[in-house]
């Protein structure tokens, strides 16, 4: 019996012994992450262009689920105070947003800047390095300047002057303070589902060769931003600049050699189209897929392979274009090579990989259809980009969980839940020796979830899009994560028992108070 306690209390000892002891380290940069279209609102403020989302989702308002649109969103033009207040109660140490291309450049070409738009963002970084936080900007997080769209988007084979020339009037505005470029945000959403299939703007739905013209174009357009700066700014603004693409893991699901095949097409199809250009060795798409486009192309009475060929010159040009590579990571799928097979359009890029998906029922399920607690899936996905690419800088630039707007609404235990477990995962991959510099929560604070509209919520903060101000109060998770930043540590028996974050953005004070008691808000406002 005697014996039995003492190794009882062993096992809880070296328990709390191990989370004690895994820490990250200080110059772990800890931050959250955001997107323009999805929170700025002042969709046609001052000169601000029309983008590909205020076409869409003014011309067919049925695309979104609940009819929404970004028009007004949590309202950062008018909020982004706020935005900063809230960034320094959580305790970061960086933040990513995007800008509006259509802000800057109204017309999409650089013919003509924006001297409000440029304000707006020179405010909102100022803000932000005024209280040590790092500005992280992605210069296109899917808001395309409509004018460009009607001259074919990225489909266009000059995509890439219009690219490049906005990124420089970005770096020259602002490369004095942001030192963290990201040229795109998820070339596969951005690809594969703008212009290879129908569920994003511009819903082009080519599906036989809109993904692959498109990767194509926007790697090319990704690599001379790169170099722009590279050989105009670096030398004096001392920065780096990289691309963030999503890497969900991809796993075989049983050990056989066709699943770890399928698995390893399905990687390709994902991300490697993105990734491989870029990150190895050789360069150029990735071999095993771009052998099936072309067999198949040609089978299908194609006269050249659907997949366009890089020359010698762009793979060159690709190749080694980032200093860090930016992972955008939620879930993970499980692949086979004979079983869950589904049936896709053909020629598409999902009839090319001709794989089945499964995604085990056990994994908990968040508000999104696609978004599941996969286990260590980001502890997969971290190790084998690190073996593959050759141990890159990687920074974790989004990873987040969704819930609906009614459930668990403050006290979102679900979100506390996978935060925890995706945060050990990276502490796995430090251990492992993967070189990560940082991890970027989605999102600060609710937003438009694209064609969910305001359906799914993955805030730390949440936001009253029906109040005047569009209210931010923070939920548990919040607090739960400024734990963990304040701490270097994760805990995971950690439960905030007195909850209070004052926000002051100039029309009221507000804090969420739940003094040991967990309550469903709102929360008493008391005004100015
Ligand atoms: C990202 N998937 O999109 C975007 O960068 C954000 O703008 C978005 O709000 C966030 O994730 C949550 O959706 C993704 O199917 C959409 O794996 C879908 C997937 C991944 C990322």
């Amino acid at each position: 019996m005697k014996l039995l306690i003492i190794i009882g209390l062993a096992a809880v000892w070296c328990d709390a012994a191990q989370w004690q002891d895994r820490r990250f380290p200080d110059d772990f940069r800890f931050g959250a992450a955001t997107a323009a279209y999805q929170i700025e609102g002042g969709w046609n403020a001052d000169d601000k262009g029309e983008s590909i989302w205020d076409r869409l989702t003014h011309t067919n308002p049925d695309f979104i689920a609940d009819r929404s649109n970004g028009d007004v969103a949590a309202d950062t033009y008018s909020n982004y105070r706020t935005d900063v207040q809230m960034m320094r109660e959580l305790g970061l140490d960086a933040y990513r947003f995007s800008i509006a291309w259509s802000r800057i450049l109204p017309n999409g070409i650089s013919s003509k800047v924006s001297d409000a738009g440029i304000a707006f963002y020179n405010n909102y970084i100022n803000e932000m390095v005024k209280y040590n936080i790092t500005p992280m900007v992605t210069l296109y997080h899917w808001d395309l300047p409509q004018k460009l769209q009607d001259l074919g988007g990225f489909m266009n084979p000059n995509f890439h002057e219009w690219f490049e020339d906005y990124a420089r009037v970005a770096y020259e505005n602002f490369g004095d303070r942001v030192k963290h470029w990201i040229t795109f945000n998820e070339p596969r959403e951005i690809c594969y589902e703008g212009y290879g299939s129908d569920t994003k703007a511009p819903v082009i739905n080519a599906t036989d060769i809109g993904t692959y013209y498109c990767a194509k174009n926007l790697l090319i357009a990704h690599a001379k931003a790169y170099h722009a700066y590279v050989k105009d700014f670096k030398p004096k603004q001392g920065g780096v600049c990289g691309i963030t693409i999503s890497v969900n893991w991809v796993g075989p699901l049983t050990d056989s050699e066709d699943d770890r095949l399928a698995a390893e097409i399905k990687r390709q199809a994902e991300w490697g189209l993105y990734a491989e250009p870029i990150f190895s060795e050789y360069g150029g798409f990735p071999a095993e897929l771009c052998n099936i486009v072309a067999w198949k192309s040609a089978e299908q009475g194609y006269r050249r392979s659907r997949m366009p060929e890089f020359t010698d010159e762009e793979r060159t040009l690709v190749r080694g274009s980032s200093d860090f590579f930016g992972v955008n990571h939620y879930s993970g799928t499980l692949v086979s090579a004979t079983h869950y097979k589904e049936t896709h359009p053909v020629p598409s890029l999902l009839d090319d990989a001709g794989v089945g998906v499964y995604n085990p029922p056990e994994w908990p399920q968040s508000a999104s259809s696609w978004l599941r607690l996969s286990p260590n899936s980001l502890y997969y996905a971290l190790t084998h980009l690190d073996t593959k690419y050759n141990k890159p800088i990687i920074y974790v630039t989004e990873n987040g969980w969704s819930e609906s707007p009614e459930d668990g609404y403050y006290i979102d235990n679900g979100r506390v839940e996978y935060f925890r477990a995706k945060l050990n995962d990276a502490l796995d991959a430090l251990e492992a020796g993967v070189d990560l510099r940082g991890y970027m929560a989605w999102s600060l604070m609710d937003n438009f979830e694209w064609n969910q509209g305001y359906l799914e919520r993955f805030g730390l903060f949440e936001v009253d899009f029906k109040s005047e101000y569009k209210e931010r109060r923070p939920r548990k998770s919040a607090f739960v994560y400024k734990h963990i930043i304040e701490t270097r540590v994760v805990d995971p028996y950690y439960e905030p028992d007195s909850l209070t974050m004052w926000i002051d953005d100039g029309h009221y004070f507000q804090s969420a108070y739940y003094n040991n008691q967990y309550s469903s808000g709102p929360f008493s406002v008391s005004y100015n």
